[in-house]
């Protein structure tokens, strides 16, 4: 499309022009009200907090808009390489106070509030907590967003803008129940509409072979349209766009009915389709084999590399030059039909000789792998996607064929290992192995913490890095500094500056390691530990508040949440809580350390274990904290709607981060590494990036349990049996029968019955007795106060490397070779 700005509108943005000096309070109190009058329509005498949130983004998205601008005409005027990172989520949280100190305004706007009468953390409060994302794998693309436009690197990041996030979780009768999460209700200020970018997405129909390239016929189309999230730098200057797509029935109509005419049956279809982007499915490390959500995932790759095209085009007049511009990430399985989308899109609209699509697709897209549970690979019927993508799955054909024949069979492997490396799945029911197409087609593939990226070298994908072994990679993940410091913990914030010289440490992590000098110093703990006991209060004032439960800021705050999932073992944290209450109950005039256990995170709504695990939790917290005889000294706490806003109020709040997964089953977690970044100790095991996390704090500052990877393979191998565990540990057997005959559920006896008695397929029994003892150390370790603050800090001091920071450079060097934007590069300040 033509650019109609008139010569004389060309260099008018400059950047910096408009807004430029930063504005004080009293312009930005200015900027509010006016926002409020002139966008919203709303007489300040009138607005209620939402309307005043709502006023203040439209004037905090001002500030950040021309960075956004001038970044783009950063990008085009020196050609930068640019990485896009396909994702199906994006677990943002809250935008608001994160734009105000990623952009140093955060004073200026509490001053502005002040000066209304008004309180800007009430304000922020008002806030929706967009989450269009389950749980780490979307956290991590928006730590990832986070650092990708604090290091100045070219990014996109593509997604689908889901009108229901995450279901919102309520907690009726020990029970979870799903309500729908209505995040744009009151308006989302944050994100530009961007009607007139929209790309026609299409699916069904026919393929009619007779002519080469093959003629696709679609049966429908539906048009993606973009909205754009500005994705603010820490310090200014830069903002990348995040660009959600969202389905709009245009001019495109159901092509088959319409032609008929018949309109009705067309506009019916039509809305059908329009319900693609309506809902985030809600499975955490699980795949489902649905229609909708292949759908789902074509509408979002689709609508991505058209309009990565379109942007290539608009710098390059050429095709060809596609892999030098552009690196495509992909966010797990999830966006890799992206792949043969390009290859269709290369050889059907640019008429591209199949090998030089292949060898540009080759250069173009990287993988990271984020599971090995294979029941999250994600398979697809080759029946549904005949139906739906009939010449995507012709080019996935005409790929493994050119694979098998032109990489594999040369090598002189046997039909076995054909068969295993295949991207079609032989079988009753033929699937297509979006995973092995990933593998295929990637110059790079990444795991996501090195136990992981070993283990993914050495069981899932060791036939391919038998081909390739230079393709695959480890990039441990990391979270961001800004949201989880200086956003979540303002305390810990004002703290750390202090002790550092500065806030140098934002931006670069590993002055962290400044605070091992300072470690021995009483009063530096002392002061850290009062950081930490204002978080506890804090915390312990909204369980009040919000469920009426009075906990003590004292007590040792336990905590463990995330995604209720049978091998992150909630139900073995709950094993130790019901044998600490015996213990409790046999010796009550002991010396026993008051413990908080807290615990929050959300079952998928269709995964029923997770679920009774659920309502187990709260069974016994209902019970426990209703026993005179434990008094003060066990309280347990499952706090409804686990979301990134609630992690920002709870993780500050922690003394023991539980990271408690079965070995080799969690591919990295990420809260273990919010949690030692904020000072609380880990209880885990060797799993994931616990092992690394060991590795920096040292084993003295952490409390690691449970079998290894390999006693794990050992005790599967050898068939493993829960009972060799529970007749073997009588307090075990005790705690077992408990829970199994009713002790916590005496309406309904048998209700946990299966949950104890199954084949224990995550072996908590196995890991019980060397947990419990564990805890025992833990224990031991808060009664010395002098000890454990300084392992608190010790664990800060060393968490330098697990800056999202650090990641992104790993990627930008290692997979996508992409250049940040230079200080040379950037405007100067008018
Ligand atoms: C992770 C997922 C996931 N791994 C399927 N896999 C999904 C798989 O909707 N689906 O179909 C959704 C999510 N999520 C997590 O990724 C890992 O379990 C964590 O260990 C890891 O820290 C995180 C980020 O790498």
């Amino acid at each position: 499309m033509a650019k109609t700005t008139p010569t004389a509108a060309k260099n008018l943005l400059t950047t910096y022009d408009y807004i430029n000096p930063k504005p004080d309070a009293e312009l930005v109190r200015k900027s509010i009200v006016y926002k409020l009058i002139f966008i919203l329509g709303i007489d300040p005498k009138d607005a209620t907090p939402a309307d005043w949130l709502n006023a203040a983004m439209f004037a905090a998205r001002d500030l950040s808009t021309e960075n956004f601008l001038s970044t783009r005409q950063i990008h085009e005027k020196f050609k930068k390489r640019t990485v896009y990172y396909l994702s199906m989520e994006f677990l943002m949280g809250r935008a608001f106070t994160n734009s105000l100190i990623n952009q140093d305004l955060y004073g200026a706007f509490e001053q502005a509030f002040k000066e209304l009468g008004l309180n800007l953390a009430d304000i922020s409060e008002q806030e929706a907590d967009p989450a269009l994302g389950n749980g780490g794998l979307g956290r991590l693309a928006a730590c990832f967003l986070d650092s990708l436009a604090t290091l100045r690197v070219p990014a996109v990041g593509y997604g689908i803008r889901y009108q229901y996030g995450m279901f919102k979780q309520e907690i009726v009768d020990g029970k979870q129940i799903e309500k729908p999460d209505l995040w744009l209700d009151n308006g989302m200020a944050w994100q530009f509409a961007r009607p007139a970018k929209r790309f026609p997405v299409s699916f069904g129909g026919t393929l009619d072979t007779s002519h080469y390239p093959p003629r696709w016929k679609p049966a429908e189309q539906i048009n993606a349209v973009a909205y754009d999230e500005i994705v603010p730098a820490f310090g200014g200057q830069i903002a990348n766009p995040l660009r959600l797509w969202t389905a709009h029935t245009g001019d495109l109509f159901n092509l088959a009915s319409f032609n008929e005419g018949d309109y009705f049956s067309s506009m019916e279809a039509q809305m059908k389709n329009e319900t693609i982007a309506n809902v985030l499915y809600p499975n955490d490390a699980t795949a489902v084999g649905r229609e909708l959500r292949l759908k789902q995932e074509y509408f979002l790759v689709s609508a991505s590399v058209q309009d990565i095209i379109a942007r290539h085009l608009c710098r390059y007049d050429s095709i060809h030059t596609l892999p030098e511009d552009v690196a495509i990430h992909l966010n797990d399985t999830h966006p890799v039909l992206a792949i043969p989308e390009l290859m269709r899109i290369l050889i059907d609209d640019y008429y591209l000789p199949f090998d030089q699509a292949w060898a540009m697709c080759q250069k173009i897209f990287s993988y990271t792998n984020h599971t090995l549970m294979s029941e999250a690979l994600e398979k697809w019927s080759v029946d549904m996607m005949a139906q739906l993508l009939p010449r995507h799955l012709d080019i996935i054909y005409k790929i493994n064929h050119h694979f098998i024949e032109n990489v594999v069979r040369p090598q002189g492997y046997d039909d076995d290992f054909i068969r295993r490396v295949s991207i079609i799945e032989e079988g009753e029911q033929r699937q297509v192995r979006m995973a092995w197409l990933a593998v295929i087609a990637s110059h790079k593939v990444n795991g996501v913490a090195k136990i992981h990226s070993d283990l993914m070298v050495s069981s899932l994908f060791a036939d391919f890095a038998a081909l390739f072994p230079e393709r695959f990679t480890n990039v441990t993940n990391g979270v961001t500094p800004r949201r989880w410091i200086a956003v979540a913990n303002p305390k810990l914030a004002r703290f750390l500056d202090k002790h550092l010289g500065g806030s140098g440490w934002l931006t670069d992590l590993n002055q962290l390691n400044q605070l091992n000098k300072l470690v021995d110093n009483k009063d530096i703990q002392n002061e850290f530990a009062n950081v930490k006991h204002a978080a506890k209060v804090r915390l312990a004032e909204y369980i009040q508040r919000e469920m009426n439960i009075t906990i003590n800021p004292n007590a040792l705050f336990d905590v463990q949440i995330k995604r209720i999932h049978a091998y992150k073992r909630q139900s073995m944290n709950v094993l130790h809580i019901v044998h600490r209450y015996n213990q409790i109950l046999n010796n009550p005039n002991a010396d026993w350390q008051p413990r908080v256990f807290i615990l929050a995170g959300k079952a998928a709504s269709s995964y029923n274990e997770a679920k009774q695990t659920i309502r187990l939790i709260n069974d016994i917290a209902y019970f426990i904290n209703h026993d005179e005889r434990v008094r003060d000294l066990i309280k347990v706490v499952f706090i409804p709607n686990y979301s990134v806003s609630l992690a920002e109020l709870i993780i500050p709040a922690a003394d023991l981060s539980e990271q408690i997964s079965l070995a080799g089953k969690e591919a990295s977690g990420t809260s273990n590494m919010k949690f030692a970044l904020n000072g609380a100790l880990t209880i885990g095991t060797l799993d994931g990036a616990n092992v690394e996390i060991l590795q920096h704090v040292g084993a003295e500052n952490i409390f690691i349990f449970g079998n290894t990877v390999e006693q794990v393979q050992t005790l599967y191998r050898n068939g493993y049996n829960p009972y060799d565990f529970i007749d073997n540990d009588p307090e075990l057997a005790q705690v077992v029968n408990q829970i199994a005959q009713g002790a916590f559920s005496p309406d309904e006896p048998h209700r946990y019955h299966k949950l104890m008695h199954n084949r224990d397929e995550f072996q908590r029994y196995a890991d019980f007795r060397s947990y419990v003892n564990a805890q025992a150390q833990v224990d031991k370790l808060y009664r010395q106060p002098e000890k454990w603050y300084r392992a608190a800090l010790v664990n800060m001091a060393n968490m330098g490397y697990f800056s999202s920071d650090r990641s992104i450079e790993d990627y930008c060097r290692e997979i996508w070779r992409i250049e940040p934007v230079s200080e040379q590069e950037l405007p100067r300040l008018a």
